[in-house]
């Protein structure tokens, strides 16, 4: 086992990963930019490099000044975190070429998932569902060929995207000339690589994705699905596991698929495979991604496995503790991700000093949070500050847990996306498990606090209206007059069990 790990990355990821180490005995090594100086990532580990200015390009992207700090500090092992190195097969290679285990999948697979038409085409070949689409280079001829043949509503992708990079939608076969014409000319701005193609839209669509675990010894586990429906604009807000939409049955198709997937190109370490899931139950592989994910901890909560020290154990050549039949999903668990951007000004992104802290905390709550009282939270990198993690034995206890901590969490100086999250958490398709990927564009984000009738009315349709809830709320007289809506839930589901 390696000693001393370096951990490439800032916030509360790289903090994530010191506590893994800590609790294995490993030493750590951290690295921070300028701003980062008195980051809380860079007091938890044993030692912190510096890496240059703050611009991501001059210090957390930087391969050769990160080898040379791992090299310096005697790390032999280094964990990337998510973003920033996480996927990128050269730094995977770097790290391998200077005798440092890369705490991650083999450059091989990262380039494998890497170009998005490759891994289409792995796929197909494995056996694994892709949406129907193309699957080679295609001239604009051939694509416009292709969308007469698959239909339109058609969307086009860039091979070398992903994550919604370089998408775009087109209605109509008038269109699709320009549309191409345009989609390649980001793609070679954005990617230096102009190659696109196309896929049938799925719409409605719930996006769901399959933890895996794989060890270097051909042992593939999965460790069930998430649901990520809640995302704006390509980034996710609100995670779930499991999905409100998928049974032990589907579970167990996905699970399989995914498992396929991973094997196909030789992918060790933690990963994960993204399906759409449409409301027939057809699911269709999207891509996977080749890193530990923000999203994580839901699983976490519901399979009590500890996927980052599991990372940890699988890079350092150990076997997988469980077989696929160990692995059993308890309770619920949902993330909102605690970003500082201003929901009522359509999610501007904002920075300054933390004056005041006050995090939830109590039973079935988490929080992985980069946060202290006077740090200054700066506009250069991503605006998620902490992510705020529940567990509840059933789904309606998570949202009832999920809405308490929330009204417990106080940030002070800085705005952040907690009433968005309180509002989603009091919404009446959200209690429902009425989630697709256009939820978030749907909603309007109030101005003002719901009144304690108004919450009545939403969590009473909601609740009665779900499944497990149902019976229960048969014998529930409500009284919207003298008791709040939520002490009200509450109730409803105390009495369920
Ligand atoms: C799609 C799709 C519908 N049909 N592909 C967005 C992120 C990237 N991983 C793929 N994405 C999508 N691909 C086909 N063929 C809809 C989306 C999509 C989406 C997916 C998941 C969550 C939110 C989304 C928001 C807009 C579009």
């Amino acid at each position: 086992m390696f000693k001393k790990v370096l951990v490439a990355n800032r916030g509360e990821i790289a903090i994530r990963i010191l506590r893994a180490c800590e609790e294995r005995g490993l030493k750590t090594v951290a690295v921070f930019s300028d701003p980062d100086r008195t980051a809380l990532h860079v007091r938890y580990a044993d030692e912190a490099y510096h890496l240059g200015p703050a611009p991501a390009s001059d210090s957390y992207l930087r391969i050769d000044r990160i080898i040379q700090v791992a090299k310096e500090a005697g790390a032999d092992a280094i964990h990337p975190g998510y973003g920033f190195l996480a996927e990128n097969a050269d730094f995977a290679q770097a790290c391998i070429d200077a005798g440092i285990t890369f705490i991650g999948p083999p450059p091989q697979a990262i380039r494998a998932m890497g170009d998005k038409v490759e891994a289409r085409k792995t796929m197909q070949a494995a056996g694994v569902p892709v949406v129907p689409g193309t699957s080679d280079d295609v001239t604009d001829a051939e694509a416009i060929a292709a969308a007469l043949e698959i239909g339109f509503p058609i969307m086009i992708k860039a091979a070398a995207g992903g994550g919604g990079k370089g998408m775009r939608i087109v209605y109509r076969a008038d269109d699709l000339p320009r549309a191409l014409a345009s989609a390649r000319r980001e793609a070679k701005a954005a990617f230096g690589d102009d190659r696109i193609y196309l896929e049938k839209v799925i719409s409605p669509a719930r996006h769901v994705e399959i933890q895996v675990l794989a060890d270097q010894h051909g042992n593939v586990i999965h460790l069930g699905e998430r649901e990520c429906s809640i995302q704006r604009r390509h980034q996710k807000l609100i995670e779930e596991s499991p999905s409100p939409a998928v049974d032990e049955a589907l579970r167990r198709r996905m699970g399989e698929v995914a498992v396929r997937a991973a094997r196909a190109v030789g992918y060790t370490n933690a990963g994960t495979v993204e399906f759409l899931l449409d409301p027939d139950g057809n699911f269709y592989f999207l891509e996977m991604n080749t890193r530990l994910q923000v999203e994580h901890p839901v699983t976490e909560m519901v399979t009590g496995v500890d996927i980052v020290k599991e990372q940890l154990a699988i890079a350092a050549g150990r076997r997988l503790r469980w077989k696929q039949e160990d692995i059993h999903m308890k309770g619920w668990a949902i993330e909102c991700r605690i970003t500082a951007e201003d929901p009522f000004n359509n999610f501007m992104p904002t920075g300054g000093t933390v004056t005041y802290l006050k995090e939830p905390t109590g039973p079935g709550v988490r929080v992985e949070s980069s946060l202290y009282e006077g740090m200054e939270v700066s506009l250069h990198y991503d605006p998620m500050v902490a992510k705020l993690i529940v567990w509840g034995e059933t789904r309606a206890e998570a949202i009832l847990r999920m809405r308490r901590a929330l009204e417990e969490y106080y940030i002070g100086g800085i705005k952040t996306i907690i009433p968005f999250h309180i509002q989603v958490m009091n919404s009446t398709q959200f209690i429902a498990g009425h989630l697709d990927t256009r939820f978030v564009e749907r909603f309007t984000v109030s101005h003002e606090r719901p009144s304690d009738g108004r919450k009545v009315a939403a969590i009473a349709a909601a609740l009665i209206s779900h499944e497990r809830a149902r019976e229960a709320a048969v014998h529930i007289h409500i009284d919207q007059t003298t008791r709040s809506a939520w002490k009200w839930a509450a109730r409803l589901e105390a009495l369920r069990r």
